[in-house]
């Protein structure tokens, strides 16, 4: 079962920073995420069991982002 899940992205701090993260979601097959700079966080619909697999993948990018 998927609920939206708001992570915490620290590091993104401009639209290329963004692209960068918009990607690796897709690479996920998460295709619908809002990515909202301007409070640097991200919203998507998922599962919990997801979230270590997104975090490792945004971590991979450069981008530690923490679930809240
Ligand atoms: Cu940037």
């Amino acid at each position: 079962m998927s609920s939206t899940i708001t992570l915490s992205v620290p590091a993104m701090t401009c639209g290329h920073c963004v692209s960068t993260i918009r990607k690796a979601l897709q690479g996920l097959g998460l295709t619908e995420a809002q990515i909202d700079l301007k409070t640097r966080e991200i919203r998507i619909e998922a599962s919990a069991s997801a979230v270590p697999s997104i975090l490792a993948a945004l971590s991979a990018e450069g981008y530690p982002a923490s679930s809240r």
